[in-house]
């Protein structure tokens, strides 16, 4: 007799944009795919998944997506101890596992292990949070471990697939493979020879001077923006001129890709502007050049977040070649006009790839965030 495959549930609310639900999709795949794991996902907005997924239905209240039993997690649904607890539980960015479940936790034997996943950052005093016990005020001995990604041994990692980096490789190293990507995204090919950019941001990047900074390139630019508000920017800039093109720069705008795509899309560009959590890993994973543009926070924090992983981005970086780098993330973060940053940002491509490639060597080092957890919680025994 086979013994049953262990059961882990993921819950996630979307707080906005797409992140959440990126985030807590790629881990349950990996769970699932490679840890042998039964993992139910519960969602609180499928409409959000069917944009990372367009297989998904957000009509249903259950659907399997990737090996994964993806459940709608409406209101009411675990009244009653209507659903029954998994051996294993992770709550994604302190979502708040819903009480009628927590309670059937504390109630049920052996009681399961419970992880809240947290999100990235560089900061220093991640290492000394990552993996403390909380034991739950009303519910106790049931105890809530913290895990946090990030970039040194003594966090958890950074989610990363098995096959990732060979798939990677093998699409980098493969032209026909990308002139085949490209005509299906954008119905052609870039120019021999052209810069080729992806871009996606929060509202308030300084797109238009960006823009302009680009038509001073020397050869060709082919700028690609999937919907939303770095396409919206796009159109604005285009407006009034030749379909396509401006100064020299080709920009298009392109729907919204699914998961996969975006990584080949990032694979295939020689810079990729990403945003928040999940894309800004995979441009690491992409190992080309990158521009951060971090969620911004009210209380401005984000600026020290921004700070930690420029810290540790550069710091194997020539001193000359880090301050181009952090001027160009701090204008683009700042809202700030390009054109006194980008000159030399620009020259400094080639340099910058090199980096890119050694870094994302430098992480892949490390075990990914699945298995880490995976082994955490093993460790945790029953
Ligand atoms: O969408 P994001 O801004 O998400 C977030 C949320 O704002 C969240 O609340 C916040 O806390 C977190 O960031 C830090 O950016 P992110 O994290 O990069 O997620 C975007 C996802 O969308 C990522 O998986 C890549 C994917 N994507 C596609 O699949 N296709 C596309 O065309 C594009 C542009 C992105």
């Amino acid at each position: 007799m086979t013994a049953r495959p262990e059961r882990w549930d993921v819950f996630c609310r979307v707080v906005d944009n797409f992140g959440d639900v990126a985030v807590a999709l790629r881990l349950a795949r990996c769970l699932a795919r490679e840890h042998g794991k039964a993992v139910r996902l519960f969602l609180d907005d499928l409409t959000v998944l069917a944009r990372l997924r367009p297989e998904a239905d957000p009509a249903l209240a259950r659907q399997e997506i990737d090996g994964i039993a993806v459940w709608r997690w409406d209101a009411g649904l675990f009244e009653g101890g209507a659903v029954e607890v998994a051996d294993v539980v992770v709550e994604t960015f302190g979502c708040d596992t819903p009480e009628p479940y927590v309670r059937a936790m504390a109630a049920r034997a052996p009681r399961p292990r419970w992880i809240n996943l947290e999100y990235l950052s560089a900061e220093e005093w991640v290492e000394g949070s990552h993996a403390l016990p909380s034991p739950h005020p009303k519910y106790a001995p049931l105890t809530r471990h913290f895990f946090f990604p990030g970039f040194t041994a003594l966090t958890g990692g950074l989610l990363r697939e098995r096959d990732l980096l060979d798939r990677r490789d093998a699409f980098q190293a493969d032209r026909a493979a990308q002139a085949a990507f490209w005509r299906l995204l954008a119905g052609a090919a870039p120019p021999e020879g052209a810069l080729k950019v992806s871009l996606f941001g929060y509202a308030g990047a300084p797109y238009e001077s960006l823009f302009a900074a680009l038509t001073r390139h020397a050869g060709p630019v082919w700028v690609v923006a999937p919907e939303g508000v770095a396409s919206a920017a796009v159109a604005a800039w285009l407006r009034g001129n030749p379909p396509g093109e401006r100064g020299g720069v080709q920009a298009l705008a392109v729907p919204f890709v699914d998961q996969g795509r975006y990584d080949e899309l990032l694979w295939a560009c020689d810079l990729n502007f990403v945003r928040g959590e999940d894309s800004f890993v995979r441009a690491q994973w992409a190992a080309r050049p990158f521009v951060w543009h971090i969620y911004p926070t009210d209380d401005n924090a984000h600026w020290v977040k921004l700070a930690a992983f420029l810290a540790r981005y550069t710091a194997g970086m020539d001193r000359a070649h880090a301050v181009k780098v952090t001027a160009l993330w701090e204008a683009w973060n700042g809202g700030e006009a390009l054109a006194r940053a980008w000159p030399a940002f620009d020259a400094a491509l080639p340099v910058a790839a090199a980096h890119a490639e050694e870094w994302a060597g430098r992480l892949a080092a490390q075990p990914d965030l699945v298995t880490q957890l995976a082994d955490f919680v093993a460790g945790l025994g029953r």
